[in-house]
Formats: structure tokens, sequence, C-alpha cells
């Protein structure tokens, strides 16, 4: 690969893994993961085929049992026939960690099922490593000819967050228990979701926590394309009502395309995705900043007490033409 060009190399693999090479389409991932210009080469090629996919976000508190649905929703999807991929997203642990290795584990029984193709995904804990990834990596996925894209997120932090919301529908997972559906209201998850699951409705409180979240819902204003999210209650260690998870996706999706807040959500997500990357961007050039751009001699300035570094930092906004 280092010996090719690296576009040339990035367009023999998305060939490869639109053609169902599923090592290709692992290595596609790795690079992308990696980040950097091998990356944006498979990037680019995989933006030429994708845009078909759906993508169905997963997100909750940990151990709220989302490795376990999602493994169930590719089951169940992979029942009608349809081919399915998912990423696990976790931002903390690296590919050997526990929790990772967990989730292989459960979702391992896809693992020689040739519709499924399941990836855990972490950051080499570089800043924005995991908001400019996994755009990308969902882009791999799609033009891969995969029509069902599951993210599993953590949705705790401020990113997971994003991320989650950035899908074509987003599935909030909480448990029963007092005060769970509160936690995920504080964390922000009642605005971005478009699914509610009650997993672990085998334990007491299941019916109570649905109240909790009506109650929370009622309160929230209605979203402008007039969709209430609907909760569902769902076993995942057996399976129990997981299909009516996958009815409430189709009729989200479907509900979506008939109000155009599918192309609405994709522009949002691309939007997103080209202000983390403009970000990133920025960060470059200041770390590169050199005496030719002006930003060395901006800081000597304001080392010696000649500018504050708020006046600076304009002043270099105005060197690079950026004042809007
Ligand atoms: N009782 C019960 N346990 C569950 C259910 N779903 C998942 N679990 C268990 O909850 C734990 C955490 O599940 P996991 O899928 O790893 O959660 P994640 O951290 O959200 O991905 C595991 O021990 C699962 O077996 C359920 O519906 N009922
Ligand atoms: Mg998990």
């Amino acid at each position: 690969l280092t010996v090719v060009p690296a576009i040339e190399a990035a367009t023999a693999l998305i060939d490869r893994a639109r053609q169902g090479d599923r090592r290709a389409l692992a290595r596609a991932l790795t690079i992308v993961e990696q980040g950097g210009e091998a990356a944006q080469a498979v990037g680019r090629q995989a933006a030429r085929h994708a845009g078909h996919a759906h993508i169905v976000g997963i997100t909750g508190a940990p151990g709220a049992g989302k490795s376990t649905l999602t493994g169930r929703l590719v089951e169940q999807r992979r029942l009608r026939g349809d081919r399915v991929a998912v990423l696990a997203i976790d931002p903390s642990s690296p590919f050997s960690g526990g929790a990772i290795l967990g989730d292989r584990v459960r979702m391992q029984a896809h693992a020689t099922d040739e519709g499924a193709f399941i990836r855990s995904m972490a950051t080499r804990g570089h800043l924005g490593g995991l908001t400019l990834a996994t755009p990308q990596a969902v882009r791999v996925l799609d033009a891969a000819g995969y029509p069902w894209v599951v993210v599993e997120t953590v949705g705790v932090g401020q990113v997971e967050v994003d991320i989650a919301g950035a899908a074509d529908t987003t599935v909030v997972v909480v448990n029963p228990g007092w005060g769970d559906a509160v936690q995920a209201n504080k964390a922000g998850l009642l605005e971005v979701a478009d699914i509610f699951v009650i997993n672990k409705a085998d334990r007491d409180g299941a019916e109570s926590t649905r109240t909790d979240l009506e109650q929370m819902l009622a309160m929230t204003a209605i979203a402008e394309d007039g969709w209430i999210p609907p909760v569902v209650m769902t076993v995942s260690t057996t399976g129990q009502d997981v299909e009516q998870l996958w009815q409430a996706v189709d009729e989200h999706r479907a509900h979506c395309a008939r109000t155009g807040v599918l192309e609405d959500r994709r522009r949002r997500r691309v939007e997103t995705e080209m202000r983390s990357i403009f970000v990133r961007r920025l960060e470059q050039i200041a770390a590169e900043g050199t005496r030719e751009n002006g930003w060395q001699s901006l800081v000597a300035a304001v080392a010696r007490g000649a500018l504050d570094p708020y006046t600076a930092v304009e002043r270099f906004v105005d060197l690079l033409g950026l004042q809007p």
C-alpha cells in the first residue's frame, strides 16, 4: 500500500469492498480510523458510492444493553434478508479493551454471516478523532453496499451525543428503574431521540420508566415535523420485542422520507462533519504556524506584552482572510 499512490490504493480497496471483499473493507476502516491523507483518499473514494444507507444510531449509558440489542437487531434484519453493518464506537477502549472484547463475544454469532459486518472502533486518543473518523467509517460501510448501518455509541459525553444525533434514526436506550430516564434527559439524550427503548424490560419498573419518559416527552416541544418518539420495551438477552424496534425504525424512516426530514438530517450531518474538519484544519494551521503566515510574530507580540491574546487571534483571523 505504501508503494502505490494513496488514491490508487484507495480506489482498489473500495472497489474490492464493494465486491464483497470483507478483508478490503476491514482494511479501509483501519485506514479511516488512523486518519491522515490515506484516510482522506479512502473517504473520497467511498463518497462516490455512498448515500444509500439508512443510519441507525444506538446510544445510552454504559451497560444499558446496547451491544446485546444491536446483536439482536442484526439477527432480526438478517431474517428479512437485508445486509447490515455495525460500527461500535467506544471513545475510551482500545481494540483490545475489555468492553470491546465483550461486544465482540456478544456479536460473534454473526461473525460467519456474510450479510453482517461488525466492527469496533476506538480513537487513538487524539482530539476530534472520533468526530472525524466516524462519518468516514459510516461512508465506507455505506459505499460497501450495506443498506443498514447501525452505529453504537456510549451516550455520555457531548461528542458521543453529537455522533448519535447525526444518525438518520436515533435510538436512545434506557433501563427500568427510578431516575434512568432522568439521567438520559440530563445527558441531552431526550432531544436527540427518535425512538426510546426501555431495555431489560424483564426487570421491575419498566412501566413506570415508560411513564417517566412519556411525561418528560410531553414537556418537550414536539418536533417541527410532528414526529412523537415512540417508546419500545425490549429484552435483548432473549430478543423479545426487538422486532417492534425495527418496526419503529421503519416507521420513522418512512416518516422522514415523507416529510423531507431525511434530506435535512443528511445536510445537517455533513455540515457538522465539515465544521469538525474546518476546526481541525484551523488547529493544523495554528500548530504549524510559521513566521510566514504571521502566527509566530503574533505569539511573540503577546509574549512580550505588546498585544493581548484575543486581539492577536483576531488579527490572525484577519490575516487568513477568514473574517465573515
Ligand atoms: N436482564 C437483562 N439483561 C440484559 C438485557 N440486555 C442486556 N443485558 C445485560 O446487560 C449487560 C450489559 O449489556 P451490553 O450489551 O454490554 O451493554 P452496553 O454497554 O450498553 O453495550 C450484559 O450483561 C447483558 O447480558 C436485558 O434485556 N435484560
Ligand atoms: Mg456496548
